[in-house]
């Protein structure tokens, strides 16, 4: 099975670096997919250092920044058509781990067609988040988990492993998402389709370098798309329509 780890980055110049070697230290077996838009900081220069010395490094530089989802398509575009089995979403702030990889691949080799790296399940946990963070994530979480009827409990998480074939099935073209609700978005259409989505358990570490990249657009963006979401399929039960 060959495996890709994307990682969108946007001005990413101390945390990344340390995340490739980490993930390279770990994983040595699986590729990496930096998906750069054009950070003023120098991190697509600092992936193209480290991709020159590491064959299984590779950047894709995007012209201009235009949100995490716009980033990751590119990203899934470019490993599909390169034909890998497995494609896999990682933020490159230090958040996610790359030593809990192995445990999302477990879980697509026992069957699964998405899983989602959860803070929110048995064993999971967030580390130096202040209090108004996590209350935005669990929020989020039952929010969605309410009005889109689903019973994943991180549905916002964005430490997320998929099938070749699982995104071909989705309809990537029709992501309508920016910002983290990306991850939502993904999650629904994976569900949608009557594919198996199953959660394991990820320390989420709060970034130590850089600037988050929420803002209250983002959250905006997340509820009215998710509103949205949910009430159109609500509409659909109750009138019939598929
Ligand atoms: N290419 C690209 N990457 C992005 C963009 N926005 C965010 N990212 C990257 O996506 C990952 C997640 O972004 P964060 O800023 O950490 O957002 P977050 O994890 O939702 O927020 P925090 O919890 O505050 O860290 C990081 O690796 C970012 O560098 C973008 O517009 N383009
Ligand atoms: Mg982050």
């Amino acid at each position: 099975m060959r495996v890709l780890t994307i990682i969108p980055t946007y001005n990413e110049i101390e945390s990344l670096p340390r995340t490739l070697d980490r993930l390279r230290a770990v994983a040595p077996a699986t590729d990496v997919l930096v998906v750069d838009d054009n950070s003023p900081d120098g991190t697509g220069a600092a992936a193209d250092t480290v991709a020159a010395a590491d064959s299984a490094v590779h950047v894709l530089h995007r012209q201009g920044k235009e949100g995490l989802g716009a980033a990751y398509i590119a990203g899934f575009r470019w490993g599909l058509d390169a034909g890998y089995d497995i494609l896999v979403e990682m933020d490159a702030d230090g958040s996610h781990q790359p030593e809990e990889l192995q445990r999302l691949l477990d879980a697509l080799d026992r069957g699964a067609d998405m899983v989602k790296g959860s803070r929110w399940i048995r064993g999971g946990k967030v580390v130096n988040w202040p209090l108004h963070r996590k209350l935005l994530s669990l929020g989020g979480s039952l929010y969605s988990r309410i009005l889109l009827g689903v019973r994943v409990k991180d549905i916002t998480g964005g430490f997320n492993a998929f099938r070749a074939e699982t995104l071909k099935k989705i309809d990537l073209e029709s992501v309508e998402s920016v910002g983290y609700c990306f991850q939502v978005d993904l999650t629904w259409k994976t569900l949608k389709a009557g594919l198996d989505v199953r959660e394991v358990p990820i320390t989420f570490v709060e970034r130590e370098f850089g600037d988050s990249k929420m803002s209250g657009g983002i959250v905006l963006e997340s509820i009215i798309l998710v509103t949205k979401w949910g009430l159109r399929s609500r509409w659909r039960k109750l009138t019939g329509r598929s």
